[in-house]
């Protein structure tokens, strides 16, 4: 017993020594985020339109695990200002949330603007400000309204205009109070997986030839949204737009340089894909040479990925005024040999294979793995490869099953922060801002109800969706207020005020 408490101790001791003690900078700003369709519910009410999520759960219900969808979620269309509470009680400055398209526009079109579904944005922008939390709002966390998915959808680069003129609408509705701004949330998810493996809305199957036509047309979208906003509304309204853009960090899976090149493609395979035009200008360029190379081999008429115009190159670089950084895992690379040219796929464009080590720390999702420094070795690639941009965190966190003991939480969390910190203070990486995913238990895709990556647990057999607080509540509140992860960080004057005036509160 003695040694099992000594050993406990020892454990304890060693966890505890490699938590940073140091500090988030002053102005650091911590929040949560959440997207529409996953917490909003009310999908057909006051006018709003169908989305591609509303159609995919309604027609095809099996693709989703115990065919669960978000027609009532967490009912936030309705409870917004209980949310707000919570966000309230967390402390948190910024509060990320996502616009439905649909709600504002039903048809997709500007032809309908939707009152109602622009009030309800107003709405809960009003109580955050009331509230002294700054809002924060992506425009498109992939619910697509169903009427452009019968166009073709993002493959269809008509979209990139009507993206366009949704985001006048929205930069008109609600530009005067919301200053922080995303185009897109993920856009991997969208065109990879919705137009590529087909594991996103809308499902389709095209690997290596719709996903590269998606991404092309949304990295014209959101250039076009980011110059309507810089031409149109910045003079007045101040604010800032960027994009979120995510993958898993990709380490090579020996030192050897083969696979260190094929880790390095992999990231500009998938970051990359995302931010090179934005960032620095035009595709990556081994993403130009492995597509154009395999899409000869295959016997096609020309590459399968499509090349921009010098002028495009142009006016899409630049279009930026922070980075948005999604994290959640890591993930080894090795390079295999060429795959065969009888099959078109984006996985063999990218010429490697990607796994996970078994023995890193499991979750309760099984892709998402605790690996907190690769999230550190993640924020000084950017740093090294985007020329030090400002990077908001704009979300990460981690899965249960549905505890309100939620440790593992607060162990994930306790890490990934870590990790962070020494990137801010150790690799003078610039991050500013850092959002909780999930404020909420919520609609996690494909998987439905079954992973659960809130703050707040959410009672979905309840028609109230009654919220309650996980341990890890008090956590996020307690690292929100002093900014530091143990019980004293390395103290500079204003964190001892921080620490205190956080006891004082109590
Ligand atoms: C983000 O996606 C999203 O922005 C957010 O909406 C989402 O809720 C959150 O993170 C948590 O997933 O089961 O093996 O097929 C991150 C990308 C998309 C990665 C779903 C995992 C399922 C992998 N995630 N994907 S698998």
């Amino acid at each position: 017993m003695k040694l099992f408490k000594f050993m406990c101790y020892i454990l304890l001791v060693s966890l505890t020594a490699a938590v940073s003690n140091k500090s988030f900078p002053a102005k650091f700003k911590f929040g949560t985020a959440t997207a529409s369709y996953q917490i909003e519910g009310a999908w057909n009410e006051d006018g709003k339109g169908e989305n591609i999520w509303d159609r995919l759960t309604h027609t095809n219900a099996t693709a989703v695990k115990n065919s669960d969808n978000g027609d009532v979620a967490c009912d936030s269309y309705h409870k917004y200002k209980e949310d707000v509470r919570l966000l309230k009680h967390l402390g948190v400055k910024v509060y990320r949330f996502s616009i439905s398209w649909s709600r504002i526009l039903p048809t997709g079109f500007t032809n309908k603007v939707n009152q109602p579904g622009i009030q309800y944005y107003k709405n809960l922008i009003k109580e955050l400000l009331d509230n002294g939390i700054e809002p924060m709002a992506t425009l498109y966390h992939w619910d697509l309204p169903q009427p452009l998915q019968d166009i073709g959808g993002w493959p269809n680069e008509l979209l990139a205009d009507h993206f366009a003129n949704y985001a006048r609408v929205c930069f008109k509705a609600f530009g005067d109070s919301v200053k922080t701004w995303l185009t897109f949330n993920e856009a991997k998810q969208t065109c990879q997986q919705g137009y590529g493996s087909a594991t996103m809305a809308p499902l389709i199957k095209s690997p290596g030839v719709a996903d590269y036509l998606c991404t092309y047309t949304v990295l014209k979208a959101h250039a076009k949204a980011w110059h309507i906003y810089d031409d149109e509304f910045r003079g007045k309204q101040r604010g800032r737009v960027s994009t979120v853009v995510d993958s898993d960090w990709y380490e090579p899976a020996s030192n050897s340089t083969s696979d260190m090149e094929a880790a390095e493609t992999r990231r500009q395979f998938t970051f990359g894909l995302y931010a090179n035009a934005i960032f620095l200008g035009n595709w990556p360029q081994v993403v130009i040479d492995r597509v154009d190379y395999r899409s000869e081999n295959e016997g096609y008429a020309k590459s399968r990925l499509p090349k921009f115009t010098k002028q495009e190159i142009d006016y899409i670089r630049g279009t930026h005024d922070f980075m948005g950084f999604n994290t959640y895992t890591t993930s080894l690379v090795c390079k295999i040999e060429e795959p065969t040219f009888n099959e078109t796929d984006y996985e063999f464009d990218m010429g490697s294979n990607a796994f996970q080590d078994p023995t890193w720390e499991a979750t309760n999702s099984t892709w998402l793995k605790i690996v907190p420094w690769g999230a550190r070795k993640f924020l000084n690639w950017i740093k090294n490869t985007y020329n030090n941009p400002e990077i908001i965190i704009t979300e990460n966190g981690v899965s249960d099953a549905g505890l309100l003991k939620d440790d593992a939480r607060i162990h994930y969390y306790t890490e990934y922060l870590s990790a962070i910190l020494e990137a801010i203070h150790t690799d003078k990486v610039h991050v500013s801002g850092y959002m909780a995913w999930s404020l909420l238990d919520n609609y996690e895709w494909l998987a439905g109800y079954t992973e659960k990556f809130g703050l707040y647990h959410v009672d979905f057999s309840s028609p109230n969706r009654t919220r309650t607080a996980k341990k890890s509540v008090d956590f996020y509140k307690k690292i929100v207020a002093t900014h530091c992860l143990v019980d004293k960080c390395v103290t500079s004057g204003w964190s001892l005020f921080r620490v205190f005036s956080y006891f004082f509160s109590r």
